[in-house]
């Protein structure tokens, strides 16, 4: 009998009012049923919102350094349960338990990071042009916020939402990826466990096409924020964008590590490929592009096929693994429609390229770790994001053809250089166009008290983490005090 999991709506849980299910499955084992979740339409997610909007006046008015309390219990629990977690999050996602019990850790660091914005929450004193006269900002939250996650961080990313909006006196409803809604339900069952009240975290499963899709359209939602593809976050934003409601998105990436000529070879080695291959290329922060100087460009590509050579495949749950599956067949096609377009644009496979079937491995979507060398800029395999175990190698002969290089896509999110130039490593902080750029360190690694976003295609202006999160869920509001007791014009209503 297979599991039936719930959403989690105004502090119940339920199935679907339809009674409509889908199945979770193990990427690494399709015979493994993890269990079968509400497959939530437009009646659930009204339950949801109404369940968020009833519960919004009341939680506003929570201090928020009470509000963070409640969250530093959800850190303790995260910390007490991180072990279950990360095998949970393995067995739905994929990625090797190194980097789950990673995806919760970055979840923990997140919820002692903003539990103790309950106790600040600044806001700004200034002196009023006028005598007798006080002057301030504030932060006000929003309202009902729509949270739509992916499957890549299960944990993760939900918190760096889920928190940040819960600090700033927002209520919740989070639609988290199909793909990993086992991850969401543990870590919903936590936060009633740490007392979050009925009606301010709600859970609905669900397809983006459907659930998604509803929740966006409805008109209490006074936001949305998303993670995923540059397709759907555009939909997203026209949608909103037609009754002005705020959006925050974090879309796609096709980030790019420079090796010059000084830089320590080993060093960038290591970075190329935790960078290309850790969580099987499927982070948005992964390296796609490798852009290297040509005086070194055979060395460092013969030192990447020798390592990845080495890495091994297999189930997530194995300690031994290095490489888990990618998380589904229609991503495994895409992948390997990428690798034929990388070989019709005349790009050199040098390794890789095909799924890997060995043994047990046969019932998942495993996919070898795949270089191609000779690729030109312009090519596709270059420029659109893959989401996979691929590494595009790009030869430069400057260090203004690399930024170029680097720049010449539509998306920004991450980037790094190795050089051991401190002039160089400070051109490329100013030159490139990127929300995050590492010097002498992979593209991935971002934390949680920085901001995280990027430019051009990859979002639309706003940072999620750092302190920049609080600008997405909250609203500023200006006050005047004046305490004269008669009616005191501006400045540019006092005429002379
Ligand atoms: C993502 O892939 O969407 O910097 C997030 C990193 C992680 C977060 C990645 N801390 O790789």
């Amino acid at each position: 009998m297979p599991v039936h999991f719930r959403n989690y709506i105004d502090g119940h849980w339920a199935g679907a009012l339809s009674g409509r299910t889908f199945e979770n499955r193990n990427p690494a084992d399709r015979n493994d049923l993890i269990g079968l979740f509400p497959a939530s339409g437009a009646d659930d997610v009204d339950r949801a919102v109404a369940a968020a909007k009833q519960a919004f006046p009341r939680w506003r008015l929570v201090p928020a350094p009470k509000r963070g309390e409640m969250l530093y219990r959800v850190g303790e629990l995260l910390k007490k349960h991180k072990e279950e977690l990360a095998r949970v999050e393995t067995r739905e996602m994929g990625k090797i338990l190194k980097e789950t019990r990673g995806d919760v850790q970055e979840g923990i660091d997140c919820a002692f990071y903003v539990a103790g914005e309950g106790r600040r929450l600044f806001g700004e004193t200034t002196p009023s042009e006028l005598p007798d006269k006080f002057a301030m900002s504030v932060r006000a939250p929003i309202g009902v916020c729509a949270l739509i996650t992916p499957w890549n961080f299960p944990l993760a990313i939900p918190t760096w939402k889920l928190f940040p909006a819960l600090i700033c006196g927002n209520t919740v409803i989070l639609k988290p990826a199909e793909d990993t809604p086992h991850t969401a339900v543990r870590f919903v069952e936590l936060l009633e466990e740490a007392g979050v009240p009925p009606g301010v975290v709600n859970l609905v499963h669900g397809r983006g096409e459907e659930t998604g899709a509803a929740l966006v359209r409805h008109p209490e939602v006074k936001l949305v924020s998303f993670t995923g593809s540059a397709t759907v976050g555009r939909e997203i934003a026209a949608v909103c964008g037609r009754d002005l409601r705020r959006v925050s998105l974090e879309l796609g990436g096709k980030n790019a590590q420079i090796v010059m000529e000084d830089a320590d070879l080993e060093l960038a080695l290591e970075g190329a490929l935790w960078g290309a291959f850790g969580t099987t290329g499927q982070r948005c922060t992964a390296t796609s592009r490798l852009i290297v100087h040509r005086d070194v460009r055979k060395r460092l590509t013969d030192m990447l096929v020798a390592r990845a050579e080495k890495i091994k495949i297999g189930s997530g749950l194995d300690e031994s693994v290095e490489m888990g599956p990618l998380i589904n067949h229609a991503a495994r096609e895409k992948v390997q429609r990428y690798i034929g377009i990388g070989q019709q644009e005349g790009a050199r496979l040098v390794i890789g390229g095909s799924s890997y079937e060995e043994g047990k491995c046969a019932d998942g979507y495993f996919f070898r770790p795949t270089i191609f060398d000779n690729v030109a800029p312009s090519m596709r395999i270059a420029q659109e994001e893959i989401f996979g175990p691929v590494l595009s190698i790009i030869e430069i002969k400057s260090f203004e053809e690399a930024i170029e290089v680097l720049n010449g896509t539509l998306y920004g999110l991450s980037s790094s250089i190795y050089t051991q130039d401190v002039g160089r490593a400070f051109r490329a902080m100013r030159d490139i166009e990127a929300g995050i750029t590492y010097i002498n360190g992979p593209t991935i690694g971002a934390e949680v008290h920085l901001p995280f976003g990027g430019v051009k295609d990859t979002g639309n202006g706003h940072r999620e983490a750092g302190t920049t999160v609080y600008d997405i869920f909250s609203e500023w509001k200006a006050i005047y005090v004046d305490y004269s007791g008669k009616l005191q014009k501006a400045q540019i209503d006092n005429v002379e």
